[in-house]
């Protein structure tokens, strides 16, 4: 790895001494593992520090336009190898470690994960950071500090358990509280409207106040001195209530004011694509958003006189629709305290705000009662009412006399406020996260708003940032490629493609392939230690990690593990190519259905594993706990990457991305960005089966298909289905999953029976691909070299120029 920016090891060391000793009070012999990553991270920091300091100020100076990335979610995984990487001495601080007498790999396992999301979106937003942090582009990410993150995932007896991620309880080294930037943010009570000057003024009265308190997270950039900002809002009470006051209205009030601000940030909604409507939900939403918004402003005001010119500084990007009240903030802001009127202010609004849709999955749409909404936030509501009622009219004047767009588009409809409606009312810019995504929104989910302002959609493919899923994740593949073509490719993905050369060239071949072998060592050692299970690496790693839905199939591959099983024991000419199936996925603490098929993998990899009789052809492997940070290890392990959901649900999938960066080959359905990589890649070097999306919608239009046909004419599915329910898998309790059984049966909403056979020959594809090993090595290789455009910094860059109008900033240090 280049050193882009110099290093004093001596002088880190001593700083680490003296951080143990002041932070500790100890020698560094004594310390703790823990100790120590806490004393690396304030001497890692002191470094960032003067870079932070002299980005900021370069962006004062140049008075640059900024966009605050809005999200209720960060999945920011583990900082300090991150940063280290980043500042571009990892390997550096490694041999001033090694000579302290410690391994850097421990010392970074001992960091919590900073586990603020739940998947695919939150995950997306923390390489957007990456990416403008390396790219120079000046940028926020505004969002909660839950005091709990996504929670930590046991198995016991086969059953997911949730466990509290208290992440902060060490502290967190690189976060600092900044109180100097605190605001409030209003809840409840109601308006009463003030003239004053012959204007009306709208004041929100009898309300409860919650203190915003931001704390500020560094975002380094790859070797260029910049360090963004991820901010993320505590909540504390009103200092002006005082706890011990005698008078018994003012103390509960103050009682009350402490609750309501410590349960506001207590913890994730750990659900992943399913709206349900919780009170506390919309106020975590209006507090990191008002406080963002709030301080955005001021922050401008500092700067700019006219608040006219706020388009041409900011941006809001809202990361779906969980940040859209942003909108209505706006216009608070503006008319209420900037004194602004209706037409400049939702003018200013309307070129501020962008929204991101982020799926089309009718369970994850925000739909807040009205009731709900009005009494939490009446002022906000007002505004709503009014934006809607200016929208509806404009329909109307659009579509005379068709009641069917009115009932479509509002915001307001059938007592709701629609998010996705109002968000892309007050937005300038509408975008889908890949291209058969933005199609399906054009064409079936957003027609009517599409047709009304085609100019307003746009895609932006997701990507993802290589420092951490290459640089970091897979330090053997990362140097052999630096080897080969130069480290650019850190800052440059698109350089990967120099790699296609080396794919037919057996030497290399032998070299990438050994690399893997030793990924394969690792994560192996990984299974051993966390799941006791021994896993051959010579085996096919077959992996699935990503959160459990019934719409990413998980089932499908379980079936399809039980239907290979079957084949082994009934067929002793039957020859597969000894595989492990590897998955990893939280599910949704309220998802019944999602957790009895946790329950299922795990109860299929017990009977299976104990099976000597079928020499260990195949494994099943649940890996506990999936999180960004194991997350690293599994992608650089991988042989096949499982990417199967039903063809039109999954906007994007970014695992599938990382997978490919690493060498593995996709088997997938033709679904969000495998379309995109089948592309790059080339048909064959990727297996794709099932249903394409077209097929599926058309079904849906018709009103599903009927499993019973497949189940009556396939003897291999009625099989495996029978063992659903025969005990086989759940001997305690043979109706264990009939749910599942039924599920597939009468409705198989996610077409995994259509899809069945396509996905058995899928994989005799890949068992016999993989035999061939010189062309197995050139297609994995290929699939790497290929990888290039879903690297988060192209995604950022199309951002950049066609929605944010941002400019590259430059720091130097004096
Ligand atoms: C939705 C909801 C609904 C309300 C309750 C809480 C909650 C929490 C998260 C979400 C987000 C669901 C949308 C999502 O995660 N989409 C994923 O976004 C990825 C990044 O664009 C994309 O790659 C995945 O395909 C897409 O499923």
């Amino acid at each position: 790895m280049k050193k882009l920016i110099d290093f004093d090891k001596e002088g880190f060391k001593k700083e680490v001494i003296t951080n143990v000793k002041t932070l500790y009070r100890r020698p560094i012999e004594e310390a703790t593992p823990q100790q120590v990553f806490q004393a690396v991270s304030y001497a890692v920091k002191d470094d960032i520090i003067d870079r932070w300091i002299a980005t900021h100020k370069e962006y004062e100076k140049k008075n640059v336009k900024t966009v605050y990335y809005l999200s209720m979610e960060f999945l920011m995984g583990r900082a300090l190898g991150n940063n280290l990487i980043n500042l571009t001495y990892y390997d550096a601080v490694k041999e001033a470690l090694d000579e302290l007498g410690f391994d850097l790999n421990l010392i970074e396992d001992q960091e919590p994960d900073a586990a603020l999301g739940n998947g695919g979106l939150g995950r997306l937003a923390a390489c957007f950071l990456d990416s403008l942090a390396t790219l120079g582009y000046p940028a926020y990410g505004c969002g909660i500090r839950y005091r709990y993150g996504m929670f930590k995932q046991a198995i016991k007896d086969g059953y997911q358990i949730e466990l509290p991620d208290d992440w902060l309880k060490d502290g967190n080294p690189f976060e600092i509280k900044r109180p100097e930037y605190a605001v409030e943010v209003k809840f409840g009570g109601y308006v009463r409207v003030e003239n004053r000057d012959g204007r009306n003024y709208f004041i929100q009265d009898g309300y409860q106040t919650v203190r915003a308190v931001p704390y500020d997270v560094p975002v380094v950039g790859y070797g260029n001195n910049v360090v963004n900002t991820l901010r993320i809002w505590d909540a504390e009470a009103d200092q002006e209530f005082c706890l011990d006051s005698f008078d018994k209205g003012e103390y509960e009030k103050a009682v009350e004011q402490q609750n309501l601000a410590k349960t506001i940030v207590e913890v994730l909604y750990p659900n992943d694509n399913h709206y349900a409507g919780k009170e506390l939900r919309l106020r975590q939403q209006y507090f990191f958003i008002s406080a963002s918004v709030q301080r955005a402003i001021l922050k401008f005001k500092e700067k700019n006189s006219d608040i006219h010119n706020l388009p041409d500084k900011v941006t809001f990007q809202m990361n779906d629709t969980h940040p859209t009240v942003a909108v209505a903030e706006l216009m608070r802001i503006l008319m209420d305290e900037e004194g602004l009127e209706w037409d400049d202010a939702w003018d200013i609004t309307t070129r501020t705000c962008a929204y991101t849709n982020h799926t089309i999955m009718a369970e994850a749409l925000e739909k807040w009662p009205i009731e709900l909404f009005s009494r939490l936030l009446p002022r906000i509501y007002q505004i709503v009412e009014e934006i809607n009622r200016r929208f509806v009219l404009k329909i109307q004047s659009m579509y005379p006399g068709n009641q069917d767009k009115v009932k479509n588009m509002a915001i307001l409809y059938d007592g709701q406020v629609k998010m996705a409606h109002l968000a892309i009312a007050g937005s300038y810019s509408v975008n889908g996260v890949a291209a058969l995504h933005t199609k399906i929104l054009e064409e079936r989910e957003l027609k009517d708003f599409y047709e009304m302002r085609p100019e307003q959609f746009n895609n932006k493919t997701n990507g993802i940032t290589q420092r951490r899923f290459l640089l970091h994740g897979n330090p053997l593949l990362a140097s052999w490629i630096t080897d080969k073509i130069g480290d650019e490719w850190i800052v440059k993905l698109s350089n990967l493609k120099k790699l296609k050369v080396y794919a037919t060239d057996e030497k290399y071949q032998q070299e990438f392939m050994n690399i893997k072998y030793q990924n394969k060592i690792r994560l192996a050692n990984y299974i051993k230690e966390h799941n006791g299970v021994d896993v051959d690496p010579r085996s096919i790693f077959d992996v699935q990690v990503k959160r459990l839905h019934e719409y990413k199939r998980q089932l499908l591959n379980i079936l399809h593990v039980m239907y290979q099983y079957n084949e082994l024991k009934t067929n002793p000419s039957y020859d597969m190519y000894p595989t492990t199936y590897i998955f990893g996925a939280k599910a949704s603490a309220g998802y019944k259905r999602a957790k009895l098929i946790i329950k299922l993998i795990n109860s299929v990899a017990d009977v299976i594993n104990n099976d000597a009789s079928i020499k260990g052809k195949i494994k099943v492997v649940f890996i506990e706990n999936y999180r960004v940070s194991n997350a690293e290890l599994i992608f650089a392990a991988a042989d096949v990457s499982e990417q199967i959901s039903t063809a039109s649900r999954e906007a994007s999938g970014t695992g599938n991305m990382k997978f490919m960066l690493n060498g593995a080959v996709t088997l997938g359905t033709m679904d969000g960005a495998n379309v995109e990589i089948v592309e790059e890649v080339g048909e064959e070097n990727a297996v794709i089966f099932g249903l394409r999306a077209e097929e599926v919608m058309k079904y849906e239009r018709e009103g599903g298909y009927n499993p019973k046909d497949i189940y009556n004419n396939d003897a291999a599915v009625r099989t495996v289905l029978t063992q659903l329910i025969n005990g086989m898998y759940s001997s305690d309790d043979p109706d264990r999953f009939r749910d599942l059984y039924d599920s597939l049966i009468n409705e198989d909403v996610y077409f995994i029976l259509k899809d069945f056979a396509s996905y058995v020959e899928a994989h005799r594809k890949i068992d016999t691909l993989y035999r061939d090993e010189k062309n197995w090595a050139k297609m994995v290789m290929l699939n790497t070299a290929c990888s290039g455009k879903f690297s988060s910094d192209r995604t950022i860059e199309e951002y950049a120029k066609e929605i944010w109008n941002l400019k590259k900033v430059k720091v130097t240090l004096d």
